[in-house]
């Protein structure tokens, strides 16, 4: 017989409608006209919108790029070009002009979706693209460019083409912590793979779920918690397209009472470190997420006394789509990034690809059902990354007696020091542990007989001030002697990718 349609917009929108969610919100605005968008109006708007890049000559596999901040065209425009057979990419929208000129250019895409606020920032990336055949602005339209309301006007409600599991669906941009960004390219099962094994085994998202995640639809941290965890059991996400502050964020806890929030460990600092001085805020949280980098032990620990409501933190990536390795609601060990999600294989390999036992440092390789097809146009970087089954993550861990997996630095970041391994991250946790540190990084530095030492970065909480020695002598007794910083440098803040990692390489090169 035929072949089902396995195109993810079915499973995702349309079922909603079947299963009589037509009238539930999915998405709830917290900010700007504070729109609702039911499923109902999800289905019929993706469809006309899928119509719409019909009818403007869009073919299947074209790139729709997608520069829209967390506001309701978000999932409208990335299902309805799903719906069509197009591929949505959604980018970063917190880049800079000389880089969507880049990305854009590399999708080749012939359809661009940008937010009335961005288009500032993205205009001049588009002025020599020669692929582009329409610019749709959400909202006032600049010349050159149609409205969203009048590229979909008056368009057919378009059926959800039909599409093979293993057919491109959606490309995402790493940027890394380093190097240019890569196209990601994902297929139309992957979305399902990670709400079934994450967001169903380890999450447990339910219908009577809210979900607000401070990680960014464009980011794959933030598509599966606000679009594809709730979108799969038919609960409501809060989104918020400004800066999550910690007012910001405090404001929605209370006002839209999530039962879920996704965070990033430096939000949670942040978040802390506010509530510590101006009271714990009100809320209906029974479960929190970190991902993004490591969540430090005493961040957690002092997170769940306050709100009483547990961090679960996990580590994903954006080849693998969500988290693969995670602790579990009720089972969670801070300063860890638990075991590996059901449906997920985890190894940890030394620089001859051998298997390393417990207690010893190797490079994560993780093998499941949502890894990427590849990266765009970057043959031997897909190939050295995906191999085979298993996609090689970067990452050095280190594997309890437990079979709890700690985390110790990226591959690159790694040092040794008198022969010895020194993770950034043990050293930037202990950093944290003190009561005047709110975010630490630690990168090598020659001493005066050219050997590598640790030296510290530390951004101080508001009112504190540091004593050096003191902080050392701190370290010192924690971790041990040779892991110590043997400088400290007091910084206003430390320089991170768009997604919130730490960028240790520009520490180490002195360009902060
Ligand atoms: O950085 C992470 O831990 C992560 C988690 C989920 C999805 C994507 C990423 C990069």
């Amino acid at each position: 017989g035929a072949a089902a349609n396995a195109n993810a917009a079915l499973y995702f929108v349309d079922r909603h409608i079947a299963e009589g969610r037509a009238d539930k919100p999915a998405f709830v605005e917290a900010d700007g006209a504070k729109r609702i968008l039911t499923y109902g109006q999800l289905a019929t708007d993706s469809g006309r919108f899928a119509g719409a890049l019909i009818r403007s000559a869009v073919r299947r596999e074209e790139r729709i790029a997608m520069v829209i901040r967390d506001q309701i065209e978000f999932p409208v425009v990335f299902w309805g070009a799903m719906k069509a057979g197009a591929i949505p990419v959604p980018i970063n929208t917190l880049l800079s002009s000389a880089v969507y000129e880049q990305i854009i250019a590399d999708s080749r895409a012939t359809v661009l979706v940008v937010s009335e606020e961005l288009w500032e920032v993205v205009e001049p990336a588009i002025r020599d693209n020669t692929a582009l055949r329409a610019v749709v602005v959400i909202g006032a339209a600049p010349g050159g460019t149609k409205s969203f309301r009048a590229f979909t006007e008056g368009a057919p409600v378009q059926e959800a083409v039909t599409c093979h599991e293993d057919e491109l669906a959606f490309w995402l941009y790493s940027s890394g912590s380093t190097g240019q960004p890569k196209g990601v390219r994902h297929v139309h099962s992957s979305l399902k793979a990670t709400s079934d094994t994450f967001g169903a085994q380890v999450l447990g998202i339910r219908e009577e779920d809210t979900v607000y995640s401070v990680a960014k639809m464009f980011f794959a941290y933030g598509l599966g918690n606000a679009m594809s965890f709730p979108m799969a059991v038919g609960a409501t996400t809060v989104i918020f397209g400004g800066r999550p502050t910690p007012d910001a964020a405090f404001g929605i806890l209370k006002d839209h009472r999530p039962t879920i929030f996704c965070g990033v460990p430096t939000l949670f600092a942040a978040l802390l470190a506010a509530a510590e001085q101006g009271g714990t805020p009100e809320h209906g949280l029974r479960l929190c997420t970190s991902a993004g980098e490591a969540l430090p032990r005493e961040v957690g620990e002092r997170w769940s006394r306050l709100i009483g409501a547990e961090i679960v933190d996990g580590v994903g990536s954006t080849e693998m789509l969500h988290i693969f390795l995670s602790n579990a609601p009720g089972d969670i060990v801070y300063g860890t990034s638990g075991r590996p999600v059901p449906g997920y294989e985890v190894r940890l390999v030394d620089e001859h690809d051998e298997d390393v036992g417990p207690g010893e440092v190797g490079e994560l390789l993780v093998r499941g059902p949502s890894a990427a097809e590849g990266y765009w146009n970057r043959r031997d970087k897909s190939r050295s990354t995906f191999e085979g089954h298993w996609t090689r993550t970067g990452d050095k861990y280190e594997r309890t007696a437990e079979g709890r997996f700690v985390y110790c630095g990226r591959t690159d970041d790694m040092f040794k020091v008198s022969g010895i391994w020194v993770s950034p991250f043990e050293v930037e946790q202990a950093l944290v542990d003190h009561p005047a540190v709110l975010e630490a990084a630690v990168v090598p530095q020659r001493d005066d007989q050219d050997l590598d030492k640790p030296k510290a970065f530390v951004v101080l909480k508001e009112g504190q001030s540091l004593d050096p020695d003191a902080l050392k002598d701190f370290v010192k007794e924690k971790i041990g002697m040779w892991k110590y910083p043997r400088w400290v440098e007091v910084v206003e803040e430390l320089p991170k990718t768009a997604t919130g990692k730490i960028q240790r390489f520009k520490l180490r090169e002195g360009r902060c």
